[in-house]
C-alpha cells in the first residue's frame, strides 16, 4: 500500500479521554463535555491526531456509562447534545478526529429497549436473551436454577431473574443485560443509530467487548465450573461475529464513501488468528482490535487480583507475536494503558527512583512497535496509581464486586485491599492532574474519585516548559510517527528474546535500520555482542530518554534508547 492510499489512522497517535476524570467545568466534582473543549489545546500541542471518548451517553453509571440508557443523548452530567457537536467541531478545527465508544453487546436495564422486554408479549421481548431457568432438583417447588453455568466477568452468575421468574443474560453487570444480535431488528436499530453518530460529524467508533456479540446456538454450558468469565470460552471465536461485523461495514461504514473511519474493537481473549480475520483490510470488518494478551502476563491463577512479579521475557514475547502474526495482514493497535488497567508505570516500572526513566522508557518502547498507539489520559504526563487503602475509597463496580466475593470466601480484607490496591481500575479513574493547586485543577468542588497527592509536583503545568519532562518526551514521540516512515512500514524483529531486563528490537526497510533499546531495570547493563548490534556505536541517536542523549556505551537504569544503524 503506498501512503497515498494509506488511512489516515496508520499513522495516527490516539489519546483516550475518559470524561469523568479529564475535566470539570461545572464544578460537581465530575468531568464534562465543555470542560474536555476547555483542555483541547493540550492535545493540540501533544500532537495527537484522534480522541477516543469514553461513554458520555445517558445512563444510570453502574459502570461508568458503560451501561447506556439512551444511545442517543448526552447524560446531563457531562452536557449536551450541543456541547458535544461544539466539541466535534472545536476537535475538527484542529485537525483532530473524534471516535465514540460504542457499547452494543449489553444495554443498560433502564434502557427503554429492555424496560419493553421485561413484557414477555412485548415484541421486544427477542431483544435480549430471556430464558425460562431450570428445575432446582434441590429446591422447593417451582425453583429453578439459572438457564446454563456461564459466570459474568464481574462475577457471579451471568443470569439474573426477573419477577415473572424468568432470567435474563447478563455478561457483566446485573444492570447491563446482553443484547440479542440474532435479532434483526437490534442489527437495524444499532446501525441506524450509528449512522445518525456519522452524520454528526464523529468519525468512527471503539467497539466495547464486540467479540462477544455473537453467542453460540443453544447458549450451550462451558466446561468446568463457573469460573468469573466461564462464557468466555464460549462466545469468544464464534464465527457469527465475522457475519455481523462486514454486515455492519456494508451497513453503516460504506455508506460514506468519502470518509475514512477509524473503528477499533475491544475483544478480550481473542487470539492473532482471529485479530488478523478482523482486521484483514480485504475482508472489510475492522481496522484493529484491542487484545489483552500482553495487559495479563503478570495475571497468576486466580486472574488479575492475582498479580505476578512481571517476567519481562512474557511481555516482550507476547509484543512480539501480535506484530508477527499481523504483519502481513491485519493491524495492530499498541497500548499499555486504559480506564480499565492498573497505570503501566506502577506496574511494570520504578515510581520511586526512576520514575521519570520508566515513564519514557514504557512509552518509547510501545510506541516505536508497529501500530497505532494509544494514550490514555495521564499516561503523557506519568501518572501512576493511588494508594488506595481503604473500600470505600473505591467508585468502580467491579472492584465492590471482587472485594464481596473475596470476603464471602472468607479471605482477609488485608490480602483483598492489597492486590486491589495493586490491580483496580479506579488506579487509572483519578482525576487528571493539570496543576499543583487545590483538586490538580480538576474541579473547582468535591472531585468524585481522590486526587493523587503527587499532583503536587506531578502535573501538566509543571511539565509544559520542562524539554526534559515526561510530556516533552511524548511530544517528541508522536512527533516521530509523522517523520518516520520506518515506525509505520518497517519489519519488526525482536533481538534477545530470554534476556530477563534488555526489550530490545529492529525496526527496518528498504532504507534503514532503527534498533530500539531498553534497560527494564535499576542497574546499568552492557549492550549484548552480537550481529544486531553491531553499527550501534557509529549509529544516529533517534529519541533517548537520558537528557544528555544516548552516549555510547552501557544502558544507564530505565534507559530508552532508539538508534539509526
Ligand atoms: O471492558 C471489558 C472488560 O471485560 C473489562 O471489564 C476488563 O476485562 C476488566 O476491566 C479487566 O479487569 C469493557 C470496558 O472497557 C469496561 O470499562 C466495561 O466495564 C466493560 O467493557 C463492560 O462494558
Amino acid at each position: 500500500m503506498s501512503s497515498a492510499d494509506e488511512p489516515w489512522w496508520r499513522r495516527a497517535v490516539v489519546y483516550q479521554v475518559y470524561p469523568r476524570s479529564f475535566a470539570d467545568s461545572d464544578g460537581d466534582g465530575i468531568g464534562d463535555i465543555p470542560g474536555i473543549t476547555s483542555r483541547l489545546d493540550h492535545l493540540a500541542a501533544l500532537g495527537v491526531d484522534a480522541v477516543w471518548l469514553s461513554p458520555v451517553y445517558v445512563s444510570p453509571h453502574v459502570d461508568n456509562g458503560y451501561d447506556i440508557a439512551d444511545y442517543q443523548a448526552i447524560d446531563p452530567v457531562f452536557g449536551t447534545l450541543e456541547d458535544l457537536d461544539a466539541l466535534i467541531a472545536a476537535m475538527h478545527e484542529r485537525g483532530m478526529r473524534l471516535v465514540m465508544d460504542l457499547v452494543v453487546n449489553h444495554t443498560s436495564d433502564e434502557h427503554p429497549w429492555f424496560v419493553a422486554s421485561r413484557d414477555p408479549a412485548n415484541p421486544k421481548r427477542s431483544w435480549y436473551f430471556w430464558r425460562p431457568g431450570r428445575p432446582d432438583p434441590d429446591g422447593g417447588p417451582g425453583a429453578t436454577l439459572p438457564p446454563n453455568n456461564w459466570s459474568s466477568v464481574f462475577l457471579g452468575s451471568a443470569w439474573e431473574q426477573d419477577a415473572g421468574g424468568s432470567y435474563y443474560l447478563h455478561s457483566f453487570a446485573a444492570k447491563q443485560p446482553d443484547l440479542n444480535w440474532g435479532e434483526p431488528a437490534v442489527r437495524e436499530a444499532i446501525y441506524s443509530m450509528m449512522r445518525w453518530w456519522l452524520d454528526r460529524g464523529v468519525d468512527g467508533f471503539r467497539m466495547d467487548v464486540i467479540n462477544l456479540i455473537s453467542k453460540p446456538e443453544g447458549l450451550p454450558d462451558a466446561p468446568g465450573g463457573p469460573t468469573a468469565g466461564n462464557q468466555l470460552e464460549m462466545v469468544v471465536g464464534d464465527p457469527g461475529l465475522h457475519t455481523y461485523l462486514a454486515e455492519m461495514r456494508r451497513e453503516v461504514f460504506d455508506r460514506y464513501p468519502d470518509r475514512t473511519f477509524l473503528t477499533v474493537g475491544e475483544m478480550l481473549a481473542v487470539t492473532p488468528e482471529q485479530a488478523v480475520l478482523v482486521t484483514d483490510p480485504e475482508r472489510r470488518e475492522l481496522d484493529m482490535v484491542f487484545q489483552f494478551e500482553h495487559v495479563d502476563v503478570d495475571h497468576g491463577q486466580l486472574g488479575k487480583y492475582d498479580p505476578q512479579p512481571l517476567d519481562l521475557r512474557d511481555l516482550k514475547a507476547s509484543l512480539a507475536r501480535w506484530q508477527v502474526a499481523l504483519a502481513e495482514r491485519g493491524w495492530n493497535s499498541l497500548y499499555f494503558n486504559n480506564h480499565d488497567q492498573p497505570r503501566a508505570i506502577s506496574r511494570w516500572g520504578d515510581t520511586s527512583q526512576y520514575w521519570r526513566e520508566s515513564a519514557t522508557l514504557l512509552a518509547g518502547v510501545l510506541h516505536m512497535h508497529r501500530g497505532t498507539p494509544f494514550v490514555y489520559q495521564g499516561e503523557e504526563i506519568g501518572m501512576t496509581n493511588y494508594p488506595f487503602a481503604r473500600i470505600e475509597e473505591y467508585r468502580d463496580i467491579e472492584a465492590a464486586r471482587a472485594y464481596e466475593v473475596a470476603t464471602a470466601l472468607g479471605l482477609p480484607s488485608e490480602l483483598i485491599l492489597g492486590t486491589m490496591a495493586k490491580m483496580s481500575r479506579d488506579n487509572a479513574r483519578t482525576p487528571m492532574q493539570w496543576d499543583g493547586e487545590a483538586h490538580a485543577g480538576f474541579t473547582t468542588g468535591q472531585p468524585w474519585l481522590p486526587v493523587h497527592l503527587n499532583h503536587l509536583w506531578l502535573n501538566v503545568a509543571d511539565q509544559v516548559e520542562d524539554a526534559d519532562s515526561v510530556l516533552s518526551f511524548y511530544k517528541r514521540l508522536i512527533a516521530l510517527r509523522k517523520s518516520e516512515d520506518v515506525l509505520t512500514t518497517g519489519t519488526f524483529t525482536l533481538l534477545e528474546p530470554d534476556h530477563k531486563q534488555l526489550w530490545a528490537f529492529l525496526r527496518a526497510d528498504e532504507r534503514d535500520r532503527l534498533l530500539v533499546l531498553a534497560n527494564f531495570s535499576d542497574d546499568e547493563l552492557g549492550i549484548p555482542d552480537g550481529d544486531a548490534f553491531t553499527g550501534l556505536d557509529g549509529g544516529r541517536l533517534l529519541l533517548g530518554n537520558y537528557p544528555d542523549g544516548g552516549a555510547p556505551g552501557p544502558l544507564r537504569p530505565w534507559e530508552f534508547r532508539a538508534v539509526y544503524l
